[in-house]
């Protein structure tokens, strides 16, 4: 049985190695992949997230935590997307315009692939033309994940863009809330990973 804990600290010092170990070891083992990711990579990212709140971290501490996390994100990817069935929809997901943060939107990405989702993956910096470009692709839902305050605007750009058309816009991350989305006139609001596969589920009536 993996130690969640040791997952946790391993992240929380930037131990790539020893985070490639550790998930390595619970793959192997077919241990529950939600398991490491809820008890150990998201705590990690929390505790950190903490520490650079109350200026006991800084910057340089949370991108190798940040790197160590994205070792274990990569190598459950695989895993977590593995399915020979008939894919449920397709969505296009990114982070929005100016925002570099990635690791939230990674997890809705890695969650909605393990639910049987088609996913765009846009990566960061996301302007109107790359989410058009997927959904020229058959994107049938547009996801912006946004953790800075001064990027979430760019998020009811996307929403106005697409109001009147069949694409859905959902929107995620720290500091957005279902009532940012009303205000907005988005399609829909999760704050965690799990909840935005429901949400999709939800708009796709899967
Ligand atoms: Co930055 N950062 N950061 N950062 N960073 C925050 C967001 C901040 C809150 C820290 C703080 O001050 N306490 C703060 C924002 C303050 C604000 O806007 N008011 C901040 C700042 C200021 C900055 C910089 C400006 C710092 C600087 O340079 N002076 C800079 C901005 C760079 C840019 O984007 N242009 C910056 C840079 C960085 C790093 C590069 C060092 C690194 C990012 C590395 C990476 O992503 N590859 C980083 C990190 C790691 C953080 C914190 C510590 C952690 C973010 C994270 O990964 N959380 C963060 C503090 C915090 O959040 N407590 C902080 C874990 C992740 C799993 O959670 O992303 O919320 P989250 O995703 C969740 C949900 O929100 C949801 O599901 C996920 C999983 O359940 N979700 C969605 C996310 N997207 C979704 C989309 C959906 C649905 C759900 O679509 C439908």
């Amino acid at each position: 049985m993996t130690d969640c804990n040791a997952l946790k600290s391993a992240i929380l010092r930037g131990k790539r190695a020893e985070v490639k170990t550790i998930v390595s070891a619970a793959i192997e083992a077919k241990e529950d992949v939600n398991m490491l990711i809820d008890q150990g990579m998201i705590p990690a990212m929390s505790e950190i997230g903490e520490k650079f709140s109350k200026g006991e971290a800084f910057v340089p501490e949370l991108l190798i935590a940040a790197r160590a996390m994205q070792t274990g994100l990569g190598l459950l990817e695989p895993l977590i997307a593995a399915s020979g069935r008939q894919k449920k929809g397709k969505v296009a997901i990114g982070t929005v315009s100016g925002d570099l943060h990635d690791i939230g939107k990674n997890l809705v990405s890695i969650m909605l692939k393990g639910a049987d989702y088609d996913v765009i993956d846009l990566g960061v910096n996301c302007d109107l033309a790359k989410f058009d470009a997927a959904v020229a692709q058959g994107a049938q839902i547009v996801a912006c994940s946004s953790l800075l305050t001064t990027t979430m605007p760019f998020m009811k750009e996307v929403a106005d863009h697409y109001r009147g058309t069949d694409v859905k816009v959902i929107i995620g991350g720290a500091p957005v809330t279902q009532e940012y989305c009303d205000q907005i006139g988005a399609d829909g609001y999760s704050s965690d990973a799990n909840s935005a596969v429901k949400l999709v589920d939800s708009l796709l009536a899967c």
